[in-house]
């Protein structure tokens, strides 16, 4: 039986657990990335663990989110982690060298490694034939120390590829087509692997687009062949010698299959407010837009920008519209720069931004009231941009020029010929913005500098033999990090203060569900169907463990969420009969009576609503690693304890 290009990544780095899907498998991880809006917590714990350097092939500390520097918060925290890298043996790439999955897939991603970074854009990596995933910063710490990082074994999704895209038609139509079929939590439990003639005609950049963006439909990961175009991709980056051919055997195996013909697809943009709301942009028709945002890990590399200046060349942005570009990476800027296509960028009005997350992650350039919006990101939820009420559309770079020149969303298919760009055979090679750090002999005289706004990490609380908490908060299916924990130009900069933090956990969705948890003590949040999918970030998990959450009870979950509440110490439970969220309302009061003891022995965990006077029953489904995970009260005290 032939194996998926999944399934020999999965091999190679096996570590423990059965390869059947659903059951828990451990994987050892060669590289790690960080961010700073959650690299500070993955090095407070990486620190609390006490270990003097990491042990992993290659760690890479980027400073790419926080970069408004608005008070001094985001910039003490970027000299910690400036100097925690330089201790720990951990590359610091400087603000302003760019976007981490950016410039990990330029000048460090190595086909056939495995990868975890404490973001969830991390699967950018599967472009070049990586096994890329996101997680909690914990996981990352753990993974730093040498730790094994455990998943569930996915199921694995063939896309087959045919066809070659039509002039216009971009990589980010071939991923909003994948969400408009699979939506945003089609992917959970698996792995997409993109294979046939069709990946040829992609390049590099492409690939990544689509490895990037798949993050939104809840997958593990996904996965690109390692051929000869990635090959030519690592050659024009100095890197031929990290090449290695990775492809699935021809009789390979898989759990489910998609044919997509490139050549059918037509420009598609997602429509407020999910990254699954997808339609062509041809339907939706040329509605009126305000601003217009390129860049962002989804779609910021050279080539990208390359057809973006060639669109605006000789052109003036619609006086109604703001038009900002970011470019994903310093190496990017300073080639657009040499190549003249700067000169054209500008000429045509945009507005430069630095090479950063921006206003994706809301650092800036909230839209205006109401304002439609249309951004090559990969999220448009709700509030994300920072004004609440504005309209955000996900779509291609030459969808964006275009529009961002018409003053209306315009289907690039009706404006004739793509104009013409020559791609350099070679990328401009200076890593001068990365520092790498100490060697191991001179690591005791570096000072690790602590800012004032760097608070202590929460830990869990051992779990009780029994649990009695108060629904705080009923929500619905699809609730994202950015409901639980909100990120944004004004609360970002507190990522290292969860005390602080706090007070805008689930702040959207109720003003006052910090004051409410503080009033019960023990709290218990109920979701619906792919509860906290979206983000990595751990935060969404910190906050509600310092607030007092001790349950989350939902339909489903998402993989990186669940993940990060078991580490947190936070039981994350299903309902066995899903009618049961019907019954349950806020400010019911709950008992779990054998709680312990059930998680220990994996059993269903009864529920009584002491409220109702009704009793339902719970799934919990964990590994023993995570049971005891829970039951110590988190990942740091099960570290600890053994
Ligand atoms: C995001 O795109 O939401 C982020 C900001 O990159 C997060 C990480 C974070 O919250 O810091 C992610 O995607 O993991
Ligand atoms: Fe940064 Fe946006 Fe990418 Fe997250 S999705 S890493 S905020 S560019």
């Amino acid at each position: 039986m032939g194996l998926s290009i999944t399934h020999k990544l999965i091999s190679s780095h096996w570590v423990s657990g059965k390869m059947v899907p659903g059951e828990e498998i451990g994987l050892k991880i060669d590289q790690t990335l960080t961010q700073d809006a959650t690299g500070t917590m993955a090095y407070l714990q990486f620190e609390a663990m006490g270990i003097d350097r990491v042990k992993t092939e290659l760690s890479v500390s980027y400073v790419d989110h926080n970069t408004l520097q608005s008070g001094f918060e985001n910039a003490d925290d970027h000299k910690f982690l400036q100097t925690v890298a330089k201790k720990r043996g951990i590359y610091f790439s400087r603000p302003g060298n760019g976007i981490c999955h950016q410039v990990h897939l330029e000048r460090f991603g190595v086909p056939g490694k495995t990868l975890l970074g404490s973001d969830s854009h991390t699967p950018t990596g599967g472009g070049i034939g990586m096994l890329a995933m996101g997680a909690g910063g914990l996981d990352v710490a753990v993974a730093m120390g040498g730790g094994t990082y455990y998943i569930t074994m996915p199921k694995v999704v063939n896309v087959k590829l045919i066809g070659k895209l039509s002039p216009w038609v971009a990589a980010k139509d071939v991923i909003l087509e994948v969400l408009r079929r699979l939506t945003v939590k089609g992917g959970v439990g698996k792995v997409i692997e993109y294979t046939g003639e069709g990946v040829k005609t992609l390049s590099v950049p492409e690939r990544a687009t689509i490895t990037n963006m798949g993050a939104e439909l809840g997958a593990t990961t996904s996965v690109f062949p390692s051929d000869e175009i990635t090959r030519e991709f690592l050659k024009a980056q100095g890197r031929e010698k990290d090449w290695a051919e990775i492809l699935p055997d021809e009789d390979a195996v898989y759990d489910e299959e998609i044919v997509i013909d490139l050549s059918e697809l037509k420009p598609l943009a997602a429509m407020p407010h999910m990254p699954d709301k997808v339609k062509a942009v041809s339907e939706i028709g040329p509605i009126k837009i305000d601003q217009v945002c390129i860049g962002s890990c989804t779609n910021s590399s050279l080539l990208d920008m390359l057809k973006v200046a060639a669109i605006l060349k000789g052109k003036t942005v619609h006086p109604d519209v703001s038009l900002t570009i970011s470019p994903g990476s310093k190496q990017v800027l300073n080639m657009l720069s040499d190549l003249g296509a700067l000169s054209d960028i500008i000429a045509a009005g945009a507005r430069i931004l630095e090479s950063a997350c921006g206003p994706c992650i809301g650092m800036g350039q909230a839209p205006k009231s109401g304002g439609v919006s249309l951004r090559t990101f990969n999220r448009n939820f709700e509030g994300r941009s920072g004004t609440a009420d504005a309209q955000v559309y996900l779509v291609s770079p030459e969808t964006a020029a275009i529009s961002a020149i018409t003053g209306v969303l315009t289907d690039p298919q009706t404006l004739g010929e793509m104009p013409e760009f020559t791609l350099p055979s070679m990328f401009k090679i200076d890593d001068n913005m990365i520092i790498p750090p100490a060697p191991a002999e001179e690591a005791d005289k570096v000072e690790i500098v602590y800012g004032p706004n760097i608070k202590e990490v929460p830990k869990g609380r051992p779990l009780e033999d029994e649990l009695k908490a108060t629904v705080v908060l009923k929500v619905e299916d699809n609730i994202t990090t950015d409901h639980i924990m909100p990120a944004g130009a004004k609360i970002l900069p507190y990522r290292s203060n969860i005390p602080y933090l706090s007070q805008f956990c689930f702040k959207q969705l109720d003003e006052n569900f910090a004051e409410n948890c503080k009033k019960v003590g023990n709290a218990i949040v109920v979701g619906g169907q792919n509860y906290g999918q979206g983000s990595s970030r751990e935060h969404a998990a910190l906050v509600p463990l310092y607030l007092g959450v001790r349950a989350v009870i939902a339909k489903s979950f998402a993989r990186m969420h669940k993940a990060n509440l078991i580490n947190a110490g936070i039981l994350p439970l299903t309902f066995i009969n899903e009618a049961d969220y019907d019954r349950i309302e806020k400010d019911d009061v709950l008992t779990m009576p054998y709680v312990k003891d059930e998680v220990l022995n994996g059993k269903d965990i009864t529920l009584k609503n002491e409220t109702k006077g009704e009793t339902y029953k719970l799934a919990g489904g964990f590994s023993d690693r995570q049971k005891d995970i829970l039951i110590s009260g988190g990942l740091l005290r099960y570290t600890a304890n053994k």
